[in-house]
């Protein structure tokens, strides 16, 4: 039975905010794309302190973007397609280089949704994986084949050392949480396919408005 006073890490969580992440017409809610990702911190800190400068990173952009949601344009913010609308209509968008801009809802969004594709492949390839696979060479192939690309080497030298020290699979499969193997199995296979429709959505906006390489 869920305790409520439990604060550990349950995958179920993350789950439940990116269910509510999409409207009936298919917006992003920014509230809950924020409360998924800090769902997601909360687990990697209870991996262990080497993964502190990517949880740091990523808090420094959940701020930031929690920040616009708190402040006064907070109506703006509701949505990630409010948001690009609103930050691009108000020059408040460094489009080619780092300038007046350097922390605006935009770029920041971006960081995470790159990360939001590794996250994709790697919770489908945990999905899918046999007792025995590593859980550092799932990571590892996931960032390779996504986010590796928009890092330099440094940070990818760091990355992947970070991960040959994740947990096995199976103690893995404990810190999310959920029960079972089987159940685990079970709620990544709803998670995947939510995490991947918000992905794409906020990837084709980002498309259209030609946001993809913001600085
Ligand atoms: C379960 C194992 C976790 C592995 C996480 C895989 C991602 C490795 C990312 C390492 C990057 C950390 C250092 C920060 C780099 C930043 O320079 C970049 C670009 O931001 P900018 O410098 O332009 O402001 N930041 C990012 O790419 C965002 C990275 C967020 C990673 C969040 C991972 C969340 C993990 C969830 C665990 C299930």
């Amino acid at each position: 039975e869920a305790d409520p006073q439990d604060h550990r890490f349950s995958l179920q969580e993350v789950l439940d905010s990116f269910k509510l992440c999409l409207s009936e017409n298919k917006e992003v809610y920014l509230e809950h794309y924020v409360s998924g990702w800090r769902g997601l911190v909360k687990f990697l800190n209870s991996l262990g302190s080497v993964f502190g400068f990517i949880s740091k990173d990523a808090v420094g952009k959940i701020n930031i973007l929690e920040g616009y949601l708190e402040g006064d344009n907070s109506s703006q913010y509701a949505t990630i397609q409010l948001m690009v609308k609103y930050e691009l209509d108000n020059q408040l968008v460094d489009l080619t280089k780092r300038g007046n801009h350097p922390e605006s809802g935009c770029r920041t969004l971006l960081r995470l949704h790159r990360a939001l594709r590794w996250l994709e492949l790697f919770l489908e390839r945990l999905r899918v994986s046999g007792q025995d696979e590593k859980t550092s060479v799932m990571c590892a192939d996931a960032y390779n084949q996504s986010l590796s690309q928009h890092h330099p080497w440094v940070v990818r030298k760091a990355a992947g050392l970070a991960f040959c020290v994740l947990p096995g699979r199976e103690a893995f499969f404990q810190v999310m949480n959920v029960g079972s193997a089987e159940q685990v199995v079970s709620v990544l296979g709803e998670a995947v396919p939510l995490i991947s429709e918000v992905y794409q959505i906020t990837e084709t906006l980002y498309a259209e408005q030609q946001l993809l390489q913001l600085p």
